[in-house]
């Protein structure tokens, strides 16, 4: 189990609700001057690997911790999938009303995309890829169920948030408290995997 892992991300919001998430482990962002590589996988897995590979290559690169060791790195990705969109906009979630695309953009062009769709089925979907010192990959996933709203209601969260109605919920997202999020979210399902597999003894 290690006790500091270091989050591929630019995000330091990230790594605060990481550290959360993963009781008793310090999360600490990449150090500044350090980058993430394009995201050019077909999956959140593979896209999620892609980050922490390359972050991993830096720390082995610049020797950053001057003493040869090479930390935990992890790194995340995650988006929302429509059952009537064949699964979109996944993995390009954060771009699906094009590259600079604000959360009301996107939340609006997905309201166009189901305008009139019975099925109105979603989910969202975390995958993480934690690298241990020895360069042994740990996989973990967390989904999220539920549907689209007709409309955006509340005013917590980011993203999809305002239009994401949990399963056996009747508010979206945005009406939940941060700590009720927290319980149920597809990063806090892929967190408590995670934890799962760290505990069962892949901790080398
Ligand atoms: P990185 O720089 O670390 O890659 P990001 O801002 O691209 O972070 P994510 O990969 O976690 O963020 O999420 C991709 C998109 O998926 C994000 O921009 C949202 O549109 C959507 N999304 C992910 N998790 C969400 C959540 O909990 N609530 C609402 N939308 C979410």
């Amino acid at each position: 189990m290690p006790t500091a892992i270091t989050l591929a991300s630019s995000n330091p919001n990230k790594a605060r609700e990481f550290e959360a998430l993963l009781e008793g482990i310090r999360v600490e962002p990449m150090p500044a001057g350090f980058s993430l590589p394009e995201e050019t996988g077909s999956t959140f897995y593979e896209n999620a690997r892609l980050k922490a590979m390359d972050v991993r290559e830096q720390f082995i690169g610049e020797a950053t911790l001057g003493d040869g060791r090479v930390p935990w790195v992890m790194a995340d990705d995650s988006g929302i999938e429509v059952a009537a969109l064949a699964g979109a906009p996944g993995i390009f979630s954060s771009r699906y009303a094009g590259e600079d695309a604000t959360d009301v953009d996107n939340v609006n062009k997905l309201l166009h995309e189901l305008a009139g769709r019975e099925d109105r089925r979603a989910r969202f979907v975390c995958d993480l890829v934690l690298i241990t010192p020895g360069g042994e990959v740990i996989h973990a996933s967390g989904v999220l169920e539920g549907r689209i709203a007709e409309e955006p209601h509340g005013a917590f969260g980011f993203g999809y948030d305002p239009v994401f109605i949990p399963e056996n919920h009747s508010l979206t997202v945005s009406q939940l408290s941060a700590e009720e999020k927290n319980r149920i979210s597809h990063r806090a399902r892929a967190a408590l995997s995670l934890l799962d597999q760290l505990r069962g003894g892949k901790s080398s």
